[in-house]
């Protein structure tokens, strides 16, 4: 017999999944253990392109103990959308988006949540770069390098230390107020408090795990797609600076590369 799910739970939380069969058990047990502990009835949508890797009879088997939905998308790819057709799918108002892999911890997603209900807050962002927020050691010295200079590149659209991060929550006003939605690459969270016009955020400080199992799906091409979308976003923000909008990223990238040699010879 299958879990029957609340009509209308307290949260939605939703995950871009693509080959990650086998993340997807521990994921679920660890997000609902850590929100029944937290007294929140959620249901979670894993949003998956087609991946073939046992994925569908996976999620079946979660099907009778959790309020687990899987989306089974044959005729798109990619991260945002992924997360896109997720809230298009969640029945509550409120929203929790994290990756799939167990880098960000499920045990923080109640903490999101909370934060996300203080008064005025419309934005909430898990971040490994606050004071009290690490990542694990096992991450790549370059993927960290590319971490810092994208989020130098962003400061000026968003106030957040960790923009790059996937691991976020909003509530469905601010999803209404983004529309229409455009985001190329990886960074929906971005797109959505640029275009949310989110002026309230919180953060959450976390602590940044290596990926579980499977492989990361982050490509050169995706990096070249964060320029373009970041360019975009820009052009959003600013609309009425359209000539000097060229010289922020630029100048982000000039104070990023010296940021990296001045790591590298110090
Ligand atoms: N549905 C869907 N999910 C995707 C796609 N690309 C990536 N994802 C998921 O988005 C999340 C982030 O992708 P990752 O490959 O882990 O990217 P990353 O975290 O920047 O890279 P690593 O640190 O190497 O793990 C994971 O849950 C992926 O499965 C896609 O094309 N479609
Ligand atoms: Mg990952």
């Amino acid at each position: 017999m299958l879990y029957m799910p609340a009509a209308q739970p307290a949260a939605s939380i939703i995950v871009p999944a693509f080959r990650e069969a086998a993340n997807l058990a521990q994921l679920t047990e660890r997000v609902f253990s850590a929100l029944g502990q937290a007294g929140i009835e959620a249901e979670l949508i894993i949003v998956d392109d087609d991946s073939q890797d046992g994925t569908v009879e996976i999620v079946d088997g979660l099907k009778g103990r959790w309020p687990v939905r899987l989306i089974v998308r044959t005729h798109e790819r990619g991260l945002s959308s992924a997360v896109l057709a997720g809230l298009e799918e969640a029945k509550s108002d409120r929203f929790v988006v994290m990756d799939a892999d167990l880098q960000h911890p499920p045990e923080s997603v109640p903490d999101l949540l909370r934060e996300l209900d203080r008064d005025g807050c419309d934005f909430v962002i898990g971040t490994r770069y606050a004071a009290t927020g690490a990542i694990d050691e096992d991450w790549p010295l370059f993927r960290r390098v590319v971490s810092r200079v994208a989020t130098l590149m962003a400061r000026p659209l968003v106030p957040l230390s960790d923009p790059m991060s996937g691991f976020f929550a909003l509530r469905r006003e601010t999803l209404r107020q983004a529309a229409p939605l455009d985001p190329i690459g990886y960074k929906i969270a971005l797109e959505l408090y640029v275009k949310g016009r989110c002026r309230r955020p919180a953060e959450v400080p976390i602590r940044f795990a290596a990926r579980a199992a499977g492989t990361t799906k982050l490509t050169f091409g995706e990096q070249v797609r964060y320029l373009r979308h970041l360019w975009r976003l820009y052009r959003f923000r600013f609309p009425h600076a359209s000539h000097v909008i060229w010289m922020a990223p630029a100048a982000m990238i000039g104070i990023a590369t010296w940021w990296v040699i001045s790591a590298a010879v110090s």
